[in-house]
């Protein structure tokens, strides 16, 4: 079955605790998405206000824009035939106390701290997906990926 791509990142909060970050990957691991590429970084601010330009306006914008761009975030590239949807599973809802109640077990559920410090992000449709993989990873070819690639990891 052909895989997808999908970008995950994980947020601020979550990097500066090492068991943290090191329980996300774990799940990551343990789901069966394939981590196709993978890089820490600080974000400039400028960079988080394209990123999340679809939420200008929002009252938590400018909270959101300031928490992304505080320290370190890890970007992934995640393959799976359903990488979108299972990695936004995996995630749990958006706002933490929603994710407490319906998704304990979620990332979000879990380990999430507030509704903007929530851990981690994920692509929410094909063609975000392809426009947050160009922003993270700009060297990244998807045509190349499922010429050169994608056929190799296939299960
Ligand atoms: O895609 P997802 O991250 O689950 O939620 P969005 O509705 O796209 O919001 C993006 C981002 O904005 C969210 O992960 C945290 C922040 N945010 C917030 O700080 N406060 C809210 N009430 C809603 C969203
Ligand atoms: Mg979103």
């Amino acid at each position: 079955q052909a895989l997808q791509l999908t970008l995950a990142l994980v947020k601020p909060d979550a990097v500066a605790h090492p068991l943290i970050l090191e329980a996300v990957h774990q799940q990551i691991l343990s789901s069966q998405l394939l981590i196709v590429r993978r890089r820490e970084l600080v974000w400039r601010r400028e960079d988080c206000r394209r990123f999340y330009q679809e939420h200008e306006g929002r009252f938590f914008y400018q909270r959101l824009v300031e928490f992304m761009a505080s320290g370190p975030i890890r970007a992934y590239i995640l393959a799976h035939p359903d990488a979108i949807q299972r990695w936004r599973t995996l995630m749990g809802p958006t706002r933490v106390f929603r994710a407490r109640h319906v998704a304990p077990d979620s990332i979000r559920g879990s380990l999430g701290l507030t509704d903007t410090r929530n851990t981690t992000h994920g692509s929410d449709s094909v063609a975000s997906a392809s426009r947050e993989i160009a922003a993270f990873f700009p060297d990244f070819s998807e045509q190349r990926w499922y010429e050169e690639e994608e056929p190799r990891w296939r299960w």
